[in-house]
């Protein structure tokens, strides 16, 4: 792992800040390789420092790379505790701009924080360290892949399991522990598995609800490994598919595959969205695709950048996105297929084994 906390002290100039305050946990644990629950991370032109608090004492001196520990007494508020330790350390200078991470910092971290040092200047920032990471380093991208492998073999496993009368919370149940058995820390999210109806719920984690015959069905699962995570969807139907279930399916199985050939250096990420969203557009089904094409998988599962209508950033070599069509019928059902996907030096490459074509179980 090379030092990312100089990546970023090289970033200071053009931000125009003396100093960063990192708030975002995930932000913290890629730049100086802690993976607690608390902490803040301050970077200054030459030198960093982590605060914490006593639980964390001995995973901090372990964990940390780049950064001198401290760790704080309580002390009224959290707040309050991490800016008693800043100032208690008279090395810490805190005249002139303090670049903050405007979406993820405290408002009473940063109102104290003016009150205790009245001569320094909190200047928002956003995206900072996210627009550090979005293209990977080759240990980040064996993670993934890792965690990939795993969703693959689990998901093959899974399907079996299928049966009239088992329910959704069942086959989520199933996916977690067989996460976890091959080598996974946790599940990335909580797992989707979405039948019949359900299925039209982009978002609709696993219920109590039983699979019936004639259901289609969406899965959405990954895990983590190493801190990295993967991100797969596929869509099966219980029995034989019926026409309408086949042609919306070859409909979404087309945009995302459009889509993945275009992916490669030099794109923008709106052109993808708009070639794969096109295809559903073409077919009559534009307002049933109701969500971005895609997005960045990092230390965050939704990472940089999005492959979205709203996003301008160029791909590059490294970059891992995933690429996720979808079409949403109320009252009917869904379908939506997921891959995750490399940016490579002339093309991408799709990581995810498990089948495409329309699985009847
Ligand atoms: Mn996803």
């Amino acid at each position: 792992m090379k030092n990312r906390i100089q990546v970023l002290q090289r970033r200071f100039k053009s931000l125009g800040i003396a100093n960063f305050l990192i708030s975002r946990l995930s932000n913290i644990r890629w730049l100086c390789g802690y993976t607690g629950s608390n902490g803040i991370l301050l970077v200054t032109g030459r030198d960093a420092y982590f605060i914490t608090d006593g639980r964390y004492k001995n995973q901090a001196h372990e964990q940390v790379k780049n950064a001198h520990v401290f760790i704080y007494e309580p002390y009224k508020s959290m707040a309050e505790s991490f800016i008693r330790e800043l100032k208690i350390n008279k090395e810490i200078n805190f005249r002139g701009r303090v670049g903050i991470e405007a979406l993820w910092m405290n408002v009473n971290f940063a109102e104290h924080f003016k009150s205790v040092f009245p001569k320094s200047d909190l200047i928002s920032t956003e995206n900072v360290v996210e627009d550090l990471m979005m293209v990977k380093e080759k240990s980040e991208i064996t993670s993934i892949r890792k965690a990939v492998e795993i969703s693959d073999r689990v998901l093959a496993e899974v399907l079996p399991m299928v049966k009239p009368g088992i329910t959704e919370n069942d086959l989520s149940a199933e996916i977690t522990y067989l996460h976890k058995k091959y080598g996974a820390q946790k599940d990335a999210f909580e797992t989707i598995v979405a039948s019949g109806h359900r299925s039209a719920l982009p978002h609709g984690i696993a219920s109590g609800k039983k699979i019936e015959k004639g259901d289609i069905i969406t899965f959405d699962m990954g895990c983590f490994v190493d801190g990295y995570p993967s991100d797969m969807t596929r869509t099966v139907v219980l029995g034989k598919a019926t026409a309408k279930q086949r042609e919306i399916y070859a409909i979404v199985k087309e945009s995302q595959a459009k889509a993945v050939e275009a992916i490669k250096p030099g794109r923008k990420c709106y052109e993808i969205d708009s070639l794969a969203r096109k295809i559903i557009s073409d077919a009559g089904y534009g307002d049933k695709f109701t969500h971005g094409l895609g997005h960045g998988l990092g230390v965050e599962v939704h990472s940089k950048p999005a492959l979205s209508g709203l996003s301008k950033t160029t791909l590059k070599s490294g970059m891992v996105v995933t690429v996720e069509p979808g079409i949403y019928i109320e009252g009917w059902g869904g379908v939506r297929i997921e891959d995750d996907v490399i940016v490579t030096e002339d093309g991408c490459e799709v990581m995810n084994k498990s089948p495409k074509e329309l699985i009847e179980l």
